[in-house]
């Protein structure tokens, strides 16, 4: 079995300590960590489709979620190495209220720091008025909201309403994202751009700022 073979195994068998083993490993000897994420990713939607089909359990599923988070904690001080003193803008980030999915959130937020944004992660099940009372705090040029539920994403288009009601619609670009959000609910809710992955996140960001 091949590396990303490996990674996939320890978060499908939900197994922490070889995950953690595994990360450890992608670093100690420099194997290209996106690697290493992208088969834990890979593992962590095969887990997901288990759930749905009803091969896997939540406990299970929420087994490979803990290995998961285990070896993106191994991952964020590497991610944000390099990280230079110019900061390219002001994020704030968090997944919205009643949606505690965090691991794609956070590994958006770590790339968008190593690339030398400023980033206030906010977590997950964030109130919409803590997004907004934390963008106005720090001047924020941009607010990324996660969701991965159907039921949550509504929260998404609250955000934005409520900024317009406040009228702050206009201070700040907002991008969206999470498994359930496709263009066409961004151009519904009239958000300025969503992306799959933590890479073109961050080309993202710096698309909306003209950076
Ligand atoms: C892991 C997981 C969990 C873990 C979460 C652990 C954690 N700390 O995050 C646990 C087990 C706790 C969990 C719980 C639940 N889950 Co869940 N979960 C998943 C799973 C398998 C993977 C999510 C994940 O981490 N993916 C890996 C990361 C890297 O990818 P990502 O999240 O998509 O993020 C990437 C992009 O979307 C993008 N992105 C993400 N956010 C943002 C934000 C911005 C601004 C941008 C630009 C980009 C961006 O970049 C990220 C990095 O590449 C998904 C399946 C799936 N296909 O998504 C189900 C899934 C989302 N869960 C589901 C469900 C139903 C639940 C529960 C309701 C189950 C239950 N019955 O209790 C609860 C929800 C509780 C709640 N209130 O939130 C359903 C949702 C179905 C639906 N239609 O809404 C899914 C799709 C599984 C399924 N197929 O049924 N879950």
């Amino acid at each position: 079995m091949n590396f990303a073979d490996n990674c996939k195994e320890a978060i499908l068998n939900g197994d922490i300590g070889l995950t953690e083993k595994l990360a450890n490993k992608a670093i100690s000897e420099n194997i290209d960590i996106n690697l290493a994420i992208d088969a834990f990713s890979l593992a962590i939607r095969e887990a997901g489709d288990l759930f749905e089909e009803g091969e896997f359990f939540l406990p299970e599923l929420m087994r490979s979620a803990e290995a998961m988070k285990a070896a993106m904690t191994i991952f964020e001080p590497i991610l944000k190495e390099g990280k230079d003193d110019r900061i390219l803008g002001k994020v704030v980030i968090g997944t919205i209220e009643g949606d505690i999915h965090d691991i794609g959130k956070t590994l958006v937020a770590a790339l968008l720091s190593a690339e030398g944004f400023e980033v206030h992660d906010l977590g997950a099940d964030v109130p919409i008025s803590a997004f907004i009372d934390k963008a106005v705090e720090v001047d924020a040029q941009i607010i990324c909201i996660s969701a991965l539920l159907t039921t949550t994403m509504v929260g998404q288009k609250k955000l934005i309403n409520q900024l317009k009601e406040k009228k702050l619609r206009d201070k700040f670009k907002i991008l969206i994202g999470g498994a359930p959000i496709s263009k066409k609910w961004v151009k519904e809710i009239g958000a300025d751009g969503s992306a799959e992955n933590a890479v073109s996140s961050v080309k993202l960001a710096r698309e909306v700022l003209g950076i």
